[in-house]
């Protein structure tokens, strides 16, 4: 065990991709981030510098922060921002997690630039679940914008519309051949024959889920958002915004003559636009007589299941399964103190009487957890809880059910109109919870990739329409369902999960689409003290910024 130490200069740094030069919010002037690279039971220290003239927030992305809410990173939830010329320093320890994670900014769209991997190794002579890899890879999944990210969900958020798309996906930073003037910013995976490579992919996209697959090339899934699964061979992975996938790469036992391409793209099933192009990398075998270079020899393209492949989705979610085993058990809580059932989905705002808006039907777009559009309060809520300053600034009346009741995934009902406010659940420590997302399909059915801060949980069931509470439950997997941080609500359809509540702080849950979050598609769970010393927030570092 050991402390890490990690220095974040937070500054502009000009990157060009596709032809267009762009001056970006950069971690040490480096796009992607910096790697964040850790042991299991280490502790870590991340001082962050702003020099930019933007607020910013780093967030540890399914790092479960026991006690250390303060760490954990989400605007106005666990802290006010880091404002230019401040400093913070995120002060946490990794408990019983390893594997890949990823760390990202987490106010307004500055994730878009601000995003880097997190690997936890496992703890010194402790070893994988699996045969130890001959090399370990990162892959991150981006999305790049010509403009500034932030000026286009500020503009869409004026007008109400939907906004702008990105024009690339990034593997590592780069587009690759397939788009315009990218050829030389593609990422290479140079491998070598009969080895096991470990590839940590990483969905750090703003607003797209996606399918990647490599060509020839089977792939062995071992673990999901830093838990081990029980491993199962598929030649495409789907991956959300939010989740991290490791899996094994077994190449060739010979020298193809050949290259292999490897591409993302998004899979989508709602009404508005999206980027429809595809990322690509080249898999290339490092060959004595370099072959592989050349390129004129052969190269693959892998085959992707169409746009909307939601069949193939439930099929392949449904293949993750804990490794459920003395040293690595599912801990899935087998009774439940309490049930919620919350829908998730899209709505509309009014428009301002002297404005014109460019929503649905002349209206702004919304989103909503049971009706309510989470409005991000002027100071944080994890300082408002703990020094008992509420009023004013958040309520405790979250819904435990939606307002009112109508054919979620059917015919959508005549008034789209979601409220506004800020208010969380309260939860006494150790409840155990039961949580069904019911997507809503008022605006055109979508998946919503819903992520919990604070947590893991198990996803113990899903399935297509309106989740049934007389019979869906007995078809519940209560023995080795995957536990993960982020998981796809599907498109008209529902996923029930269950976590321990023994985390106490403020923990926001909220769909890892930004333009859904942006739009209200969020809320936060309040985890009180428990008894025993041990089981209480910690008091707040004395550097934590001010509103
Ligand atoms: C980025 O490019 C602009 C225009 O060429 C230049 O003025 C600026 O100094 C550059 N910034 C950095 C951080 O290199
Ligand atoms: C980090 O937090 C721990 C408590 O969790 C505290 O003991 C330690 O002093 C802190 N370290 C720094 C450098 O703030
Ligand atoms: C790759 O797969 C294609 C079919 O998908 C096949 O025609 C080709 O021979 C394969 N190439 C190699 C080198 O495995
Ligand atoms: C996405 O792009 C492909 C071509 O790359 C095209 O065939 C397909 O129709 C497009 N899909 C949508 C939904 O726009
Ligand atoms: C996917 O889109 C195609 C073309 O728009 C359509 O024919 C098909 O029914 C859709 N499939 C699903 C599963 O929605
Ligand atoms: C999903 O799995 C079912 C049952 O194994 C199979 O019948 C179906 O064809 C699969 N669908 C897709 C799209 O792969
Ligand atoms: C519309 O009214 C709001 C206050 O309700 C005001 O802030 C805004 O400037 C007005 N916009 C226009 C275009 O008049
Ligand atoms: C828009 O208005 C039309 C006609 O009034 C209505 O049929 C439709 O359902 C409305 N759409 C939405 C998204 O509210
Ligand atoms: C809800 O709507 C769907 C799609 O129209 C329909 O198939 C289903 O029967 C409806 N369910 C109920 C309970 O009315
Ligand atoms: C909308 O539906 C509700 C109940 O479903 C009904 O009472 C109301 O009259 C409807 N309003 C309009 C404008 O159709
Ligand atoms: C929330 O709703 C109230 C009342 O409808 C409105 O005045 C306010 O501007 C809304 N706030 C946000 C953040 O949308
Ligand atoms: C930065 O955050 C502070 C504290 O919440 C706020 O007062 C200020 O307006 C923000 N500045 C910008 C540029 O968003
Ligand atoms: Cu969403």
């Amino acid at each position: 065990m050991c402390v890490c130490i990690f220095f974040c200069k937070i500054k502009l740094q000009n990157v060009t991709r596709l032809c267009h030069t762009k001056s970006l919010i950069s971690v040490n002037g480096q796009f992607p981030g910096p790697r964040l690279v850790a042991r299991e039971g280490d502790q870590v220290l991340v001082k962050v510098v702003n020099h930019v003239p933007n607020n910013v927030t780093l967030h540890w992305h399914g790092i479960r922060q026991l006690r250390s809410g303060w760490a954990d990173g989400p605007a106005y939830i666990t802290q006010c921002p880091i404002q230019t010329g401040q400093t913070y320093t995120y002060n946490f320890t990794i408990t019983s997690q390893r594997g890949t994670l990823f760390w990202h900014a987490h106010i307004s769209w500055l994730r878009s630039t601000l995003y880097g991997p997190i690997i936890i190794f496992p703890k010194r002579n402790d070893s994988y679940p699996f045969k130890k890899p001959y090399k370990e890879v990162p892959i991150i999944f981006g999305e790049w914008w010509n403009v500034d990210p932030e000026a286009v969900i500020s503009q869409a958020l004026q007008t109400g519309a939907g906004p702008n798309v990105s024009d690339a996906y990034t593997i590592n930073g780069l587009p690759g051949p397939l788009y315009n003037c990218s050829s030389k910013d593609t990422f290479r995976l140079k491998v070598k024959p009969g080895k096991t490579y470990l590839l940590r992919l990483i969905n750090a996209a703003l607003n797209d889920e996606l399918f990647f697959s490599i060509a020839n090339h089977t792939l062995t899934i071992v673990e999901a958002d830093a838990v081990y699964v029980k491993p199962f061979n598929t030649n495409v992975v789907l991956i959300t915004p939010g989740q991290t996938t490791n899996v094994l790469l077994k190449t060739k036992p010979y020298f193809p003559n050949a290259n292999f391409l490897m591409t993302a793209r998004p899979y989508f099933t709602g009404q508005g636009t999206f980027d429809n192009s595809t990322v690509a990398g080249i898999l290339q075998y490092d060959s004595p007589s370099n072959h592989s270079s050349n390129n004129k020899i052969p190269l693959f393209k892998p085959t992707l299941p169409p746009i909307n492949a939601t069949g193939f989705v439930a099929n392949f979610t449904r293949k993750f399964r804990s490794l459920a085993t003395a040293k690595f058990p599912a801990n899935v809580p087998q009774t439940v103190d309490k049930r919620f059932f919350f829908t998730v989905g899209l709505g509309s705002t009014p428009c301002p009487k002297n404005m014109t808006c460019q929503g649905p039907n002349g209206t702004k777009f919304a989103a909503s957890v049971n009706n309510v559009s989470f409005a991000l309060p002027t100071t944080a809520l994890l300082q408002s809880y703990f020094f008992g300053q509420s009023y004013g600034v958040y309520t405790t009346n979250f819904p435990t059910n939606p307002p009112f009741l109508f054919n979620y995934t059917g015919t959508p009902p005549n008034n789209t109109v979601v409220s506004n406010a800020t208010s969380a659940v309260v939860l006494p420590f150790n409840t155990t919870v039961e949580l069904v997302l019911q997507e809503t399909s008022i605006l055109g059915a979508e998946s919503h990739p819903l992520h919990l801060h604070g947590f893991n949980f198990f996803v113990v069931g899903e399935g297509f329409g309106n989740y049934d509470p007389n019979k869906d439950p007995a078809n519940f997997n209560l023995v080795d369902p995957v536990e993960r941080n982020t998981v796809g609500v599907p498109s008209g359809g529902w996923v029930a999960i269950r976590f321990l509540a023994d985390n106490p702080g403020v923990w926001l849950m909220h769909c890892h689409f930004d333009v859904h979050t942006s739009w209200g598609l969020r809320m936060a769970w309040i985890v009180l003290d428990g008894p025993l010393p041990n089981q209480k927030l910690l008091p707040p570092p004395c550097d934590l910024p001010k509103c």
